[in-house]
């Protein structure tokens, strides 16, 4: 008779877990891993998995998966995109895996679209081995710029009209993007109507950071933040929050349906209800957005 251990190695099963408390996180089971980096600022893991296909984990984290990456994307993109009067001249700060310029590049209005990583290794693993989101950078409007992008934004003034911060979580690289001098440098770059978008991690397990960058947009918004979600499950709650500030009008009360319409592209996820459906929060949340 086999012994355990033995049948063990003959039938592996690898799982990878990112734990979200001590208690608590999201399981998949691994078929391979493709790639593995210690990069100057991360870890980049790049695995295969059989629920989700290609996951990009950076420290750990999961940052994106083949299967649901798409509602993360358009969702970072579309809400601001169709709520500016119109929008030209587009930032990305992070983004490096280049999903959401994937995104960007399908609305063939823009003039420009520029974006500013940190962290080369991620383009370069993304671009090799999550093509779906590297193909981004195909596009030749992509202007990549490998830097800083707190640094970046420092100096610049009437520059877009749009802003998306798709970073990482708040701590490690990406702590110095949800602080509020930061904000109010991306507030300066952005034009009349501008309007910034940052990814805000989720009411359940992080009301606290969360909080942190909705507070200081608001102090660099003066108050004219609203925050929308999107329902993604493979991160943490799996209901992801997005804290929007705008200089023009209230982005929730604005769609440029003509654009929307002459586009008429095709989304996974995004649609016009959603536009509005978005904005919509429940009383819990209301209730952290008021009180934290
Ligand atoms: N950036 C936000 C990922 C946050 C997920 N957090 C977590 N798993 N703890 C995604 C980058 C996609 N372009």
């Amino acid at each position: 008779m086999p012994s355990f251990s033995w049948r063990f190695i003959i039938n592996p099963e690898f799982w990878f877990s990112e734990k979200y408390t001590d208690s608590c996180g999201i399981t998949f089971k691994v078929r391979s891993v493709l790639y593995t980096k210690e990069s100057d600022f991360q870890r980049i893991d790049i695995i295969d998995t059989y629920d989700y296909g290609r996951v990009m984990l950076l420290d750990g984290l999961v940052m994106y998966t083949e299967k649901d990456e798409f509602v993360y994307h358009e969702m970072i993109t579309c809400v601001p995109l169709f709520a500016h009067p119109n929008p030209k001249d587009i930032l990305v700060v992070g983004g490096g895996d280049g999903g959401t310029v994937r995104e960007l590049g399908r609305h063939t209005y823009l003039n420009s679209i520029t974006e500013v990583e940190i962290d080369e290794s991620v383009v370069v693993a993304a671009k090799e081995y999550t093509p779906f989101t590297g193909c981004g950078y195909d596009n030749e409007k992509v202007n990549l710029i490998i830097g800083d992008g707190i640094e970046f934004v420092k100096n610049k003034n009437n520059a877009y009209d749009i802003i998306i911060i798709d970073s990482t979580d708040p701590f490690g690289p990406a702590e110095g993007l949800f602080s509020g001098e930061f904000y109010s440098n991306v507030k300066n770059a952005l034009r009349e109507d501008g309007i910034v978008v940052a990814q805000a991690e989720n009411p359940y397990y992080d009301p606290k950071w969360m909080m942190r960058s909705v507070n200081n947009m608001r102090k660099a918004f003066h108050n004219n933040v609203e925050c929308y979600l999107a329902y993604i499950p493979t991160y943490p709650s799996g209901m992801w929050n997005f804290a929007l500030g705008y200089k023009g009008k209230k982005a929730s009360e604005s769609f440029d349906i003509k654009r929307y319409k002459n586009l008429n592209l095709h989304f996974r996820y995004y649609n016009k209800n959603i536009h509005r459906a978005c904005f919509a929060l429940p009383e819990f949340m209301k209730e952290i957005m008021q009180t934290i």
